[in-house]
């Protein structure tokens, strides 16, 4: 077996290494020429621990390197797989313009016995209805000359590799047989089960409502923190009290939801949904309280200055973190950015302190890119992101005494004991 690989990205450079490593010949393929050859060079151009190292031995080994084309290791390799992004769109819809150019790449060079796996997160019917027909242009029929698999990827940013290589994997084909190749080949990377559903459509669903069911929870920990906040309760003590129940998990509220995943994927049901007989309502409602959480925080700011007399228009606001989460250097899809561009259009100046993302996409979302001290001696300080090194901030760090902390990480009567104004996301 030789295994081509679509997409070199968070996801599919630690599966294309993980392949190497098992002694699979694999060739990624990736349109960021940057990202091809740093991996040539051996180096992983993700952050994510064990990646580097990883990367650097498979290649080395001649088992992992990459290309940004189809060469003639491509044609000769008989599993492609795809781990595309597909992003929505303006209307929150799919963009499956990476998945639709991949496919049709593989079916210029797809041979008789070949199996296709697809990875990336698609809307319900994406392979049967769009994938399957782009691959029989190569004049070969699904099933009977070749294989089709859908796969999702499951792991968690930052523990990536130990997840890839523990985490049940679910695998869905176009027949038996081609499930059974994929199981097979997947069993390989991982010690977790290997679960085959009945058929595509079905592992292309299971994907969706993971997310959905941690996008839906989420959402139901922030709204219970808006009510608790406008009822003078603190959500964080209720919710932490709630969860000795049982058969109660309540997530934690915070800024909203952000990354590649849970704040994308939901709206692929939406989407389908429309299409069929049952509009998906919690789900879409679940998706307008995350995305009004950044707003929220923004109103917080503009009130917790107006009661110490400033306005917004005149200050000066410290960001810390904008990662979509904490200990990460991914910002996709950040509720940072809409609360930075909720701010200044509103008049103030924000200034940012991340101490894993660049200066460039601080800059792009609108905000100048400073030193932790300085964030600190801003007007008001936010706390963003829960990156571990700011649980170690203290009330004398808080120069201008107020913060905005949007994450259960602080203790709020720490700091309003020693004179700092302390709001938070579900604080009285
Ligand atoms: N968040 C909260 N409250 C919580 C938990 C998370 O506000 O209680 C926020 C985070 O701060 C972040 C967002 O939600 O902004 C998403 O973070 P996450 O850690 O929940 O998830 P991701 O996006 O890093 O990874 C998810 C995972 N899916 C599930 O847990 C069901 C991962 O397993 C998937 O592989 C990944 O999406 C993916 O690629 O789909």
């Amino acid at each position: 077996i030789r295994i081509a690989l679509f997409g070199l990205g968070h996801m599919g450079l630690p599966t294309a290494a993980l392949f190497a490593d098992n002694g699979y010949k694999v060739v990624g393929i990736d349109i960021n020429s940057e990202t091809v050859s740093m991996v040539n060079d051996g180096k992983s151009p993700i952050m994510e621990p064990g990646l580097d190292e990883l990367v650097e031995n498979v290649v080395k080994k001649g088992l992992l390197s990459a290309d940004n084309g189809i060469s003639t290791l491509v044609k000769d390799s008989n599993v492609m797989i795809v781990v595309v992004p597909t992003p929505v769109d303006e209307n929150k819809c799919s963009d499956l313009s990476a998945v639709i150019s991949a496919c049709e790449s593989i079916a210029k060079v797809l041979n008789k016995d070949d199996l296709v796996i697809i990875e990336s997160t698609i809307p319900p019917h994406t392979c049967q209805n769009i994938i399957i027909p782009l691959l029989e242009k190569s004049g070969l029929k699904a099933s009977k000359d070749f294989g089709v698999a859908y796969t999702p990827e499951r792991a968690l940013p930052q523990n990536t590799l130990y997840e890839m290589t523990h985490n049940a994997r679910v695998i869905g084909g176009v027949d038996q047989k081609s499930a059974k190749k994929a199981a097979a080949l997947y069993g390989k990377i991982t010690k977790g089960e290997v679960i085959t559903v009945e058929n595509l459509v079905t592992a292309e669903m299971v994907k969706l409502m993971e997310n959905t069911y941690r996008d839906t929870n989420i959402a139901l920990a922030n709204e219970l923190a808006l009510v608790c906040e406008s009822l003078g309760i603190d959500a964080i003590h209720a919710i932490n009290a709630a969860n000795y129940h049982p058969r109660v998990n309540i997530h934690n509220p915070g800024p909203g939801v952000g990354g590649h995943c849970l704040s994308i994927d939901p709206y692929f049901i939406v989407e389908m949904a429309k299409e069929g007989r049952y509009p998906a309502r919690l789900i879409e409602t679940a998706r307008e309280i995350n995305e009004f959480m950044p707003h929220h925080v923004a109103g917080l700011v503009k009130e917790s200055l107006e009661a110490c007399g400033k306005r917004l228009i005149d200050s000066k606001v410290g960001l810390l973190g904008v990662a979509y989460k904490g200990n990460v250097a991914d910002a996709r899809e950040t509720p940072a950015e809409p609360f930075i561009r909720d701010i200044i259009q509103k008049g103030a100046e924000v200034l940012v302190h991340d101490p894993f993302v660049e200066e460039n996409t601080i800059k792009n979302m609108g905000g100048v890119s400073v030193a932790f001290e300085d964030a600190l001696n801003c007007d008001c300080v936010v706390l963003m992101t829960d990156h571990d090194i700011y649980r170690q901030i203290t009330p004398e760090m808080i120069k201008n005494s107020i913060l905005i902390c949007t994450r259960p990480i602080l203790d709020p009567a720490e700091f309003k004991k020693n004179g700092v104004i302390f709001k938070g996301v579900g604080r009285p």
